[in-house]
């Protein structure tokens, strides 16, 4: 991740110096255009790492603006990320605690703000919060998870299919939006959410081909045995054990020799909803993939393996339809002539597992999780090119669209202006550590309940519920967090000031719960 992150600092530092940014008038409303994807891992975006996929639009945002090293979520999962974004609060603040909850839309959140203060605001694609979006002039969003072929969209309240390919289409509509439904005297906020890259990683039909015969690396930790890390062992999204050969792997064998568990809702869900032509260029693709799969009748780490492979080349093909829309929605920008006036900001729900600890899915504090790419290019007048490498979290970013336009940060969001940094300043005081709390237990994937804290180097997560543990890392020494370090003799010191650390920033955030249960006061069991 480095090196890609270094290479493209020094391209973006030339072209800083060749147009000196800071000279110019920065715009008083600048536009923003907030995109984000769901379960797009920071490993599959090529200014952050370029080992499986190239990613020239996504990376552009990167070298004409800047890329984040160090960006994570408040509680990795969808619906709760979305809420931290929208209000700039943890989850226990905004009561989006887990993908079950229904959002409070009565509440104060960013696109409220910016509307009041003359902003046009818009939302487009994914949206996962139950109730139906407030604050926005226009929105258009998928039901729930929404679907990769010839999705609905509920427009102002009103569903509607479309045919086609869900990342296209939610560029399509955004464009459109842009064209003809923005009131040019006023700035715009347009959210433009996409469902890909969400299992079932379906890709559009052009991208089929370009991954069916690349291998990738097996993951150093793809066979972790998980020890010392109870709460790991008792995950349900392990790539051998619970991704589907059907629902996730497409092997829909037209006999039906290949029977599992979720196959079903491959067959009557995304496969059912392909016109007759999609479903033929689709067959011609998987079909020989099955026959070959089904000719090798592999067993044990061999079909692990087979699996993490497919598993990735359908991802990827998912992430080439995204980054080519995403350059689409760039140029469609430019000849608008709206770079030098808006701020355009690429983010994910939250990262994902591409193999690593064996898995897929998201959920727990570890890296791979925890961490979610963070793109900004930036409105003329600021300076900052490159690298950020300060601490972020979703939390900020309502602060930061809020700031950006001018508005009044409320004190009690929790998050952090980020134009400070896009401005070249170094701010004193900038967080040395991020907080973090997961709920959604038991449920799907049966990630343990969690919460803890992380600073440039240590890592102390508290599990409980079901599991009652703690984890302590070294993330200098051990950075894929295999080696829980918590009743280490030589960490002790470390150990206790992390626990300082991380009962002080739950009083800062008031995270009753936390509190409680760090305090052995409350013990939440089934
Ligand atoms: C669905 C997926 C899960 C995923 C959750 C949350 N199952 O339930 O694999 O963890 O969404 O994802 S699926 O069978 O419906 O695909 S999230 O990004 O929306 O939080
Ligand atoms: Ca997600």
């Amino acid at each position: 991740m480095k090196d890609s992150i270094l290479a493209m600092t020094g391209l973006a530092l030339l072209t800083a110096s060749g147009c000196k940014p800071a000279a110019e008038q920065k715009p008083q409303r600048p536009n923003i255009l907030f995109i984000m994807t769901d379960d797009h891992s920071f490993q599959t975006l090529s200014a952050y790492d370029n080992r499986f996929i190239q990613t020239p639009y996504l990376d552009r945002i990167a070298s004409e603006g800047v890329i984040f090293s160090n960006s994570f979520v408040a509680n990795s999962i969808c619906a709760p990320s979305r809420a931290v974004m929208l209000t700039g609060k943890h989850s226990h603040a905004n009561g989006q605690r887990t993908n079950h909850d229904v959002f409070d839309g009565s509440q104060q959140t960013f696109p409220k703000l910016m509307q009041q203060a003359g902003y046009q605001t818009a939302l487009i694609g994914k949206w996962h919060l139950k109730s139906d979006p407030t604050g926005f002039d226009y929105w258009s969003i998928l039901p729930g998870q929404g679907h990769y072929y010839n999705p609905d969209f509920i427009e102002m309240g009103t569903t509607k299919r479309y045919e086609g390919y869900v990342t296209d289409l939610t560029t399509d509509f955004s464009i459109d939006w842009l064209n003809n439904m923005w009131e040019k005297d006023k700035p715009f906020c347009l959210l433009v959410h996409h469902k890909a890259m969400h299992r079932v990683w379906m890709p559009d039909l052009p991208d089929l081909d370009e991954f069916k015969d690349a291998s990738f690396p097996i993951p150093e930790t793809f066979y972790d045995d998980y020890q010392g890390r109870k709460a790991a062992t008792l995950q349900r999204m392990s790539i051998h054990h619970d991704m589907d050969l059907v629902y996730d792997l497409k092997m829909a064998d037209p006999k039906g020799d290949i029977q599992t568990p979720l196959g079903r809702y491959y067959r009557t869900g995304e496969y059912a909803r392909m016109t007759p032509e999609q479903r033929e260029a689709w067959d011609a693709h998987y079909l020989p993939i099955i026959e070959e799969f089904k000719a090798a009748a592999l067993s044990g780490d061999a079909l692990s393996e087979w699996k993490y492979q497919r598993y990735m080349r359908d991802y990827l093909a998912c992430t080439r339809s995204l980054d080519n829309n995403v350059g689409r929605l760039l140029e469609h920008l430019e000849k608008m002539g709206l770079l030098d006036n808006t701020l355009i900001v690429y983010t994910s729900d939250q990262g994902f597992y591409m193999g690593e600890h064996g898995w897929f899915d998201k959920r727990f504090m570890y890296e791979e999780s925890v961490r979610t790419p963070l793109l900004m290019r930036l409105p003329k007048g600021y300076a900052r090119r490159g690298e950020v490498s300060q601490m972020v979290q979703n939390i900020d970013y309502a602060p930061t669209f809020l700031d950006i336009a001018g508005l009044e940060v409320p004190k009690d969001m929790h998050g952090r202006s980020l134009v400070a940094l896009m401005d070249n300043e170094q701010p004193e005081n900038w967080r040395d550590a991020i907080y973090y709390h997961y709920y959604e237990h038991p449920d799907e994937h049966m990630v343990n309940r969690h919460f803890g804290i992380r600073n440039g180097r240590y890592k102390l997560i508290r599990f409980y519920y079901e599991v009652d543990a703690w984890e302590f890392f070294d993330l200098e020494a051990d950075p894929n967090e295999m080696n829980n370090l918590f009743g280490s003799a030589g960490y002790q010191g470390e150990i206790q000031r992390m626990k300082d650390e991380l009962r002080r920033i739950i009083v800062q955030y008031n995270d009753e719960l936390a509190l409680g249960v760090f305090d052995g006061k409350i013990t939440v069991t089934n």
